[in-house]
């Protein structure tokens, strides 16, 4: 079993590539690409597209590796059975889920807006999951899928770093896994909460997991 050391804070992990997932969450048009339902709600989506390319260079890594690759998509069903009358009725009513926005409707799975940007796509074999929730696992098979495989540590990385990234870290570091995030693969639209968010991942020796770099896994990973 080939074992890597990655410098982190608050300090340094060791993790078995074989037990290792690389989890992409959400990282769909819909929030990152100008004229998606990120930028209709006044995001400056660019404040994203900055995890695009270390994603990309730590996606090639895990699948030259043969590591796990588990893609997200938030998402509801076209009829909105799974879509909670709470989370869709609020903010403006003319930009609301199962609307539709300028890539489809918005955030309703199997419209493009919804689909994985075309630089990280999803390969055949990797598994792609739609979560009606900001965490990855309420109302997904991740966990079964996590133990199918024997995993023990995750790599997270995606959108946004406060909301979905964090809630499938805490969800996760509640099930028992190690999770490790590389600050640059992930994005928020609003930069304070990127900062803010990582550090509390890290804070109290490490209460949810372990922060990194893309650049520091790749090395890690390449030595
Ligand atoms: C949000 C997400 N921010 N993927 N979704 O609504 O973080």
């Amino acid at each position: 079993m080939l074992t890597i050391e990655i410098n982190a804070e608050p300090e340094a992990i060791a993790i078995e590539i074989a037990k290792t997932a690389v989890v992409m969450i959400d990282m769909q048009r819909d929030f990152l690409e100008p004229g998606g339902f990120g930028e209709s709600l006044g995001n400056d989506v660019s404040l994203l597209s900055a995890a695009i390319e270390p994603c990309k260079a730590l996606l090639s890594a895990a699948r030259q590796h043969g590591m796990l690759v588990i893609h997200t998509r938030e998402g509801h069903l076209p009829d909105m059975s799974d879509a909670h009358k709470a989370k869709v009725e609020r903010g403006d009513p003319g930009v609301r889920i199962g609307q539709m926005g300028s890539m489809g409707r918005i955030l309703i799975r199997g419209e493009p807006g919804q689909d994985i940007i075309p630089d990280l796509y999803p390969q055949e074999g990797e598994y792609v999951i739609d979560k009606p929730g900001k965490g990855a696992f309420y109302a997904t098979d991740l966990q079964s899928i996590l133990q199918k495989n024997a995993i023990e540590n995750l790599i997270v990385c995606g959108v946004t770093t406060e909301v979905c990234v964090h809630t499938t870290v805490r969800e996760a570091n509640d099930r028992g896994y190690r999770c490790i995030v590389p600050g640059d693969c992930c994005g928020s639209y609003i930069p304070e909460f990127h900062e803010v968010g990582l550090r509390m991942i890290k804070a109290q020796s490490g209460i949810f997991g372990w922060v990194t770099d893309s650049h520091t896994i790749l090395t890690a990973i390449s030595a």
